[in-house]
């Protein structure tokens, strides 16, 4: 027996050493330590050695084997890593100073063909298109939103801070005491934007992404003048009816509030993993404005109430073209992003 570990040992160091490609190694590894392989055979002649000597070649085979495994390892690394070295050198020569050869036409990103399909919808309707900076600072985004220090509300929208105190806006919201001080009563104005959160991403959720912001307020303004506002809007962007539905949401900021949710038109309301398997795709979330912010935007309280409205745009574009990761929309991805167009 001590002479067949011998042998073996041997032959194993040949081959290996000889071994080229990934297919001759492992099938050697197969040969050698496989469930039928020879150092497997080997241990199983043990059986038939007797007393001292089984031990002493149980620990010769067992040793083998050690070494076997090692040396296969280390073989296919060192195939691994010549494979790729062949493909970096068989791939062809690219000089990253040429200009680029892309000979298409540039396209609008999917974000700003809905955003401008929004504002032509709402600009016909008598809004004005306004816009207003990502870094602002607690007042405007909580503070001038009825959302004092220390109210929970605050927990849901995580933000990146500066070192001067100001913030990335969290939402559209943030523009609204602005606006209100800029315009007075009555007004009706939409304002875009970038958000930011600091949150966990999947295909529904990013930590940047796109409000559209919506205020009217005026003399006699109710609910139904929101719901008809949204309702028109929608079936412009969608082209078609689509259902929606209002439960009721609590935001500080207005009173009552709701949340518009539409039926996921990805997977037609069956569930998918862009609505989370509701059918259901929250969307707009909105609401009478709550006095409170009315009066912090300087705005008399006993003429006037208003609606407001914090559309998902990223969201409404995912709808709109059918885009079933939101994460693609960051992406930078133009194999993706270059197939959209304003129809
Ligand atoms: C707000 O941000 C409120 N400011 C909206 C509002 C405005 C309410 C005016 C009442 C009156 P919310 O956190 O739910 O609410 O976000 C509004 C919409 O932004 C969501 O319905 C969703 O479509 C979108 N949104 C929120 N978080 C994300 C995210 N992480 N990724 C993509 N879209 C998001």
């Amino acid at each position: 027996m001590e002479n067949k570990i011998a042998l073996l040992k041997a032959k194993i160091e040949e081959s290996v050493a000889k071994a080229g490609d990934s297919e001759t190694i492992e099938g050697l590894r197969v040969a050698f330590l496989g469930k039928k392989g020879e150092i497997t055979e080997l241990l199983r002649d043990l059986k038939s050695v007797s007393g001292e000597q089984k031990k002493e070649m149980g620990m010769k085979i067992n040793l083998l084997k050690q070494n076997a495994e090692e040396k296969i390892k280390a073989r296919i690394e060192e195939i691994k890593n010549a494979e790729l070295q062949k493909k970096i050198d068989e791939a062809p020569a690219y000089d990253v100073t040429l200009p680029c050869d892309f000979k298409g036409e540039g396209s609008y990103h999917p974000i700003t063909l809905v955003e401008r399909e929004v504002e032509d919808i709402f600009r016909s309707m008598g809004f004005t298109v306004e816009d207003y900076p990502e870094v602002t600072d607690d007042y405007n985004c909580f503070e001038a939103l009825n959302i004092p220090k220390h109210h929970p509300a605050r927990d849901m929208q995580d933000t990146y801070y500066l070192d001067n105190g100001q913030l990335l806006k969290t939402h559209t919201s943030a523009a609204q005491n602005s606006i209100m001080r800029k315009y007075g009563a009555p007004l009706r104005a939409i304002f875009p934007s970038r958000c930011f959160r600091n949150e966990a991403t999947d295909a529904c959720h990013e930590n940047t992404f796109f409000q559209m912001e919506g205020m009217m307020i005026d003399t006699d303004i109710s609910i139904s003048n929101l719901i008809y506002f949204m309702k028109t809007m929608l079936s412009e962007v969608f082209k078609q009816d689509v259902s929606v539905r209002l439960r009721p949401g609590f935001f500080p900021f207005v009173e009552p509030g709701f949340e518009l949710d539409i039926s996921c038109l990805i997977c037609g309301g069956k569930g998918c993993p862009s609505c989370k398997n509701s059918g259901w795709l929250e969307l707009c979330p909105c609401g009478m404005i709550h006095p409170n912010v009315l009066k912090a935007g300087g705005i008399d309280t006993d003429k006037y109430t208003g609606f407001a409205f914090g559309l998902g745009l990223t969201r409404l574009a995912m709808m709109r073209y059918g885009i079933k990761d939101i994460r693609d929309l960051n992406s930078g991805n133009l194999k993706v992003l270059s197939q959209f167009v304003n129809e």
